[in-house]
């Protein structure tokens, strides 16, 4: 059976960089882990990709040939990809044995809450090909920053949620940076637990033009309630205990933990609770190498003193 996440949520969100962390995070544990990169957008790649979109169609090639701005050329590429299906499953087919994946997605987000395309790739691979895969959306914590925006990612992922019907983890990601937007009007609780909304109506804008705004906002959050699906886990990708919560919430949603890879769990609860200084830093890959084998080495020689 094959697991895996697919890392989707707006541009810029942290996907790519997600993609990188967890991979790493997922080896040091002893999972096999292969990223695909199915955004034909991202031109570099932090990660060794297993599989990678520019093999089957280049962004840069769509937009000159048939005359489309970004947003076009990659909407065109999904449906490419689609039609292509097959080409993924070749690719796919020797990673399926024993490797747990990873995708990394485009951040449009009309290809999550409208169209098709991304979609039927997904539902294929999930009921076609039996993946027991989690969806991962991530969405910048700098959106709690003001109640507007936040009412927004509310609604982007409770429509990503309703769009794909998948295991679904909302994570708010760069927590690391949410001091630096300025004081939030409430604890982050109230932001990852959504329970309450309607206190973010004190914190809308007053002004008498702003009425039909905030009755709106009003109507949109009672939306929100009523389907009590979105809630959100933080994330800070550099930070080791960060990641280790969001893989347990994920192994638990797609199955993972039920699948008897005892081996897998026993290394995941050592490294999980091992001291170890899990230094990921998301931008220098030498540096970061440089750490991971200096916990490698560390991981090995408690393997060892346990034996
Ligand atoms: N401080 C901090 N920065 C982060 C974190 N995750 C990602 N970033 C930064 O956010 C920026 C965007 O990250 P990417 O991984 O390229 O985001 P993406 O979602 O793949 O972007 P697109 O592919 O353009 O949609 C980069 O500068 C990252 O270094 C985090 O947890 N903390
Ligand atoms: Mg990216």
């Amino acid at each position: 059976m094959v697991f895996g996440q697919l890392v989707i949520g707006p541009p810029g969100s942290g996907k790519t960089t997600y993609c990188n962390g967890m991979s790493q995070f997922l080896q040091l544990i002893g999972r096999k882990t292969a990223v695909i990169n199915l955004d034909p957008a991202n031109d570099q790649l932090p990660y060794e990709c297993a599989v990678n979109i520019e093999e089957l169609i280049k962004l840069e090639d769509v937009m000159a040939q048939y005359d489309l701005g970004p947003n076009g050329g990659l909407v065109f590429c999904m449906d490419y990809l689609e039609k292509n299906i097959d080409w993924l499953k070749d690719k796919l087919e020797p990673l399926m044995k024993d490797h747990y994946l990873l995708f990394d997605f485009p951040g449009q987000v009309e290809l999550f809450t409208l169209h098709n395309n991304a979609k039927n790739v997904i539902l294929e691979m999930v009921n076609k090909w039996d993946f027991r895969l989690t969806a991962v959306h991530l969405v910048d914590a700098h959106l709690c920053s003001e109640p507007g925006m936040y009412v927004s990612a509310l609604l982007m992922s409770l429509s990503a949620m309703l769009h794909l019907e998948l295991p679904h983890i909302n994570v708010l990601s760069k927590i690391d940076l949410i001091e630096s937007y300025g004081k939030l009007a409430f604890n982050l609780d109230f932001y990852t637990d959504v329970q309450d909304l309607s206190y973010l109506q004190h914190y809308l804008d007053k002004d008498i033009w702003s009425e039909k705004y905030r009755k709106l906002t009003e109507k949109l959050c009672e939306v929100i309630e009523d389907y009590s699906l979105v809630n959100f886990t933080t994330l800070n990708i550099q930070d080791k205990e960060s990641v280790m919560d969001i893989l347990k919430l994920i192994d638990k949603s797609n199955g993972y933990v039920f699948a008897g890879i005892e081996g897998n769990i026993t290394e995941f609860n050592k490294i999980a609770a091992a001291p170890l200084n899990w230094d990921y830093y998301r931008y220098p890959l030498p540096f970061f190498f440089i750490q991971l084998s200096a916990v490698q080495e560390k991981y090995m020689k408690d393997d060892e003193d346990d034996r």
